[in-house]
């Protein structure tokens, strides 16, 4: 059964209407919903047969050497807390090599649901696929925004669940309206974790996803991860968009800075070897 339909192009300000079955009641989410919370969930956005060519195309991605290995810059590797091991942990960006990845990114379903919240198009600025193997330690809490010089403030995140995700396998929590406190650390364009102590003024909220669902989320709501103990990885597909009328299409823009500032990052420690591939 559908479970959901979509209002956007009769009403952009009404952009999503959830027909809740089981509890015989209809909920809305509204432009002004997101706007005030920061987040949002949307069951599913993708069918889940897509969500399946895309988990079928990866391993086979990833077999070649070339991605599994941490000089490549698309790779990215997290410590395992109990053995200092470094894991695969993020794939960035992902849909110049997965067909199926490209195809979710621009599905008409994703880009209708953005274009309701924008009340405009959205332009694609950024792909990850994240592993989350159970060996790999959740994210503390922060915000997506980087101060680089032309990092949109519009970025929203679109997360589509690859695999159920709840709290036992390193699903995320949102401090709900955190988002409107704006840039909360130095605006020196590094990451920045913020402390838990400072955040209790925010209602912690947390999604139970299935395949094929999607939270969209705010680049300045502060968002943090649980370590995953499922024992199987939890794998998730995170879709970064902004406003084109804030700065248009910036993709190549925003990789060509991404890996120039890795370069000079991991330079300082002598790592002149870094290649994107
Ligand atoms: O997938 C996760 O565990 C968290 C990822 C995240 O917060 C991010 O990429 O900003």
């Amino acid at each position: 059964m559908n479970t959901h339909s979509f209002y956007l192009r009769q009403n952009a300000r009404l952009c999503y209407k959830l027909n809740d079955y089981e509890l015989g009641r209809q909920r809305v989410i509204t432009k002004e919903k997101f706007e005030n919370d920061g987040v949002a969930f949307f069951p599913s956005v993708i069918d889940f047969d897509d969500i399946q060519n895309f988990l079928d195309q990866v391993p086979a991605i990833f077999e070649e050497p070339i991605y599994r290995t941490q000089q490549n810059m698309r790779c990215r590797y997290a410590i395992e807390p109990e053995t200092g091991n470094s894991v695969l942990d993020a794939i960035d960006p992902i849909i110049d090599l997965s067909l199926a990845g490209k195809s979710i990114a621009y599905s008409t379903n994703l880009i209708e649901l953005l274009s309701g919240l924008y009340g405009e198009n959205p332009c694609l600025f950024k792909d990850k696929y994240i592993f989350r193997s159970s060996k790999a330690p959740g994210y503390p809490p922060h915000q997506d925004f980087i101060s680089w010089p032309f990092f949109p403030k519009s970025f929203l995140t679109a997360l589509v669940a690859l695999d159920p995700i709840s709290e036992k396998n390193g699903g995320l929590s949102f401090y709900r309206g955190s988002h409107k406190q704006g840039l909360l650390t130095p605006a020196d364009g590094d990451f920045h974790s913020i402390a838990r102590a400072n955040l209790d003024a925010f209602e912690k909220v947390s999604f139970t996803m299935r395949p094929g669902d999607v939270v969209i989320f705010n680049a300045f709501i502060v968002h943090e991860s649980t370590s995953n103990l499922s024992g199987r990885p939890r794998r998730s597909f995170y879709l970064s968009y902004n406003a084109v009328s804030d700065g248009g299409d910036q993709r190549e823009a925003h990789y060509r800075y991404f890996h120039n500032w890795l370069r000079k990052r991991f330079g300082e420690y002598g790592d002149d070897r870094l290649f994107f591939k």
